[in-house]
């Protein structure tokens, strides 16, 4: 008979001290952040324990269950590998902030990271804590009252860490942010001390003596798992696991900040310590992320439905390749670097045994394309270029807004959908305006991705 993971079972060692906390407990969490502690030489000493975000779906009582333990399948072209991940010590429901703050009051915790999407800042137009949200001011509003009241949102959950940290004297922990976007440090240093000085203006001096904000940039494709996984990690390892996590072979971490109150030997399992993650921030986002979007909206008209396929159509492969010309020319490195790290991304992309979804990664399109897009776009037109390859994302976008390709998923569809209404030339000038006034207004841009919907719309095969 199977058994259930367990630790007295011996599958997988003992549980390791909690000394880490993370907020965001999902598949990228467990197949990156979790296997860099496990596989650092100190990783005994280092345990996590991890709270779902909002919408846990179950996964902390399944883990739980488990003892925290988990299968990584790691997905070659060639096969899989499956290893117990034995770092995560405590899986918690985003509910359980009574756990939350006992953790943040122990001089144990050393370290917080975070994978909460970029949405979940919940900043405003001026990059700041958008204090005027309903759920900012209940959080607000609950913490004024009682300081160890349930809140929900991230900042706040954060600050009322931190405040409880100060209340114990627990000393200094460094905040790691683990979101796929650019300057992920400088966003959450913003957003904690805003939500902290609308709460209490005193609490600035404590974080600035007690607070590091690391800025990293992140990398492991890690699509959703399918129902049939756990049959699989039954099949190749006896146990019955029902959370397992399927990943990529490859990964990255990159970080660069202070650890007041020390860490896991990461650099020993891979990340790369460095003074500014910048670089590598780009080269990711623009060369991975742009053309994973590229392919979410553009393959997804052309009737293909995951990442492997699209990348196997001629047609999308040269767009891909424009895109990366674009790219490319507003990166530093070496183009000889270029592009070997662009053909890997090849094989990472054609691995026919990934199954990674293109609606999955064209969810969040307002959000995604502002930092893997424009940036690209906007050098290339001052330079007084014409992208094409940049241009034919957001058409393909616009297209997808209008019906076609990848079923629209977005936290800011009920804006963003009607501006794609109605006649396409129209359409096209109103959605680039709400990406960036400028672009609405540069009338061959305008025209270019107008165009191109009607070239994507007329090869359309869904
Ligand atoms: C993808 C990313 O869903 C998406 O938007 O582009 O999740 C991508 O797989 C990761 O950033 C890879 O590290």
């Amino acid at each position: 008979m199977n058994a259930l993971l367990s630790r007295s079972a011996g599958h997988g060692r003992a549980a390791p001290p909690v000394r880490l906390v993370h907020l965001g407990l999902g598949n990228f969490f467990r197949a990156h952040q979790c296997w860099y502690t496990d596989h650092a030489p100190d990783a005994a000493d280092w345990g996590y324990a991890a709270f779902s975000g909002r919408g846990g779906g179950g996964l902390p009582t399944r883990l739980t269950a488990q003892d925290g333990l988990y299968t990584l399948v790691t997905r070659g072209a060639a096969g899989d590998t499956f290893e117990v991940v034995n770092s995560l010590a405590r899986a918690h429901d985003a509910d359980d902030h009574q756990a939350w703050l006992t953790y943040f009051g122990s001089p144990r915790l050393s370290v917080v990271t975070l994978t909460v999407t970029e949405a979940g800042y919940l900043r405003g137009p001026d990059g700041g804590l958008d204090a005027g949200r309903p759920e900012v001011q209940a959080d607000l509003a609950a913490l004024r009252a009682d300081l160890s009241a349930v809140v929900r949102t991230a900042p706040a959950r954060l600050v009322a860490g931190l405040v409880a940290r100060r209340s114990a004297g627990a000393g200094p922990v460094a905040l790691v942010p683990c979101d796929n976007v650019p300057g992920n440090g400088a966003i959450v240093d913003r957003v904690v001390r805003d939500m902290a000085h609308l709460l209490d203006p005193a609490l600035t001096d404590w974080l600035d003596d007690s607070l590091t904000v690391v800025t990293t940039a992140v990398d492991r494709i890690t699509p959703r798992p399918t129902p049939d996984e756990s049959g699989r990690v039954r099949q190749a390892t006896g146990f019955d696991d029902d959370c397992p996590v399927v990943t990529e072979p490859f990964r990255e971490w990159v970080l660069s900040g202070r650890f007041p109150a020390g860490r896991p030997g990461w650099q020993d399992a891979g990340a790369t310590f460095t003074d500014d993650v910048t670089p590598y921030e780009r080269r990711k986002l623009w060369l991975l992320n742009g053309a994973h979007s590229l392919l979410a909206y553009a393959g997804s008209i052309r009737g293909h439905t995951s990442v492997s396929q699209a990348v196997g159509d001629a047609t999308c492969r040269q767009w891909l390749e424009q895109w990366w010309q674009a790219a490319s020319r507003q990166l530093d490195q070496r183009e000889a670097d270029l592009a070997a790290y662009r053909h890997a991304l090849l094989d990472r992309f054609a691995n026919p045994r990934m199954h990674h979804q293109l609606a999955q990664i064209g969810a969040d399109g307002s959000q995604k394309l502002p930092i893997r897009i424009l940036p690209v776009l906007r050098a290339e037109r001052a330079a007084g270029r014409m992208p094409t390859g940049a241009t034919l994302v957001l058409a393909a976008w616009i297209c997808c807004l209008r019906g076609l390709g990848a079923p629209v998923s977005d936290v800011h569809a009920q804006s963003v959908v009607p501006l794609a209404d109605g006649p396409l030339r129209d359409a096209a000038r109103r959605v680039l305006h709400d990406l960036d006034p400028a672009l609405g207004e540069d009338a061959e841009v305008v025209a270019t991705v107008w165009q191109q919907c009607q070239e994507l719309a007329g090869g359309a095969t869904t």
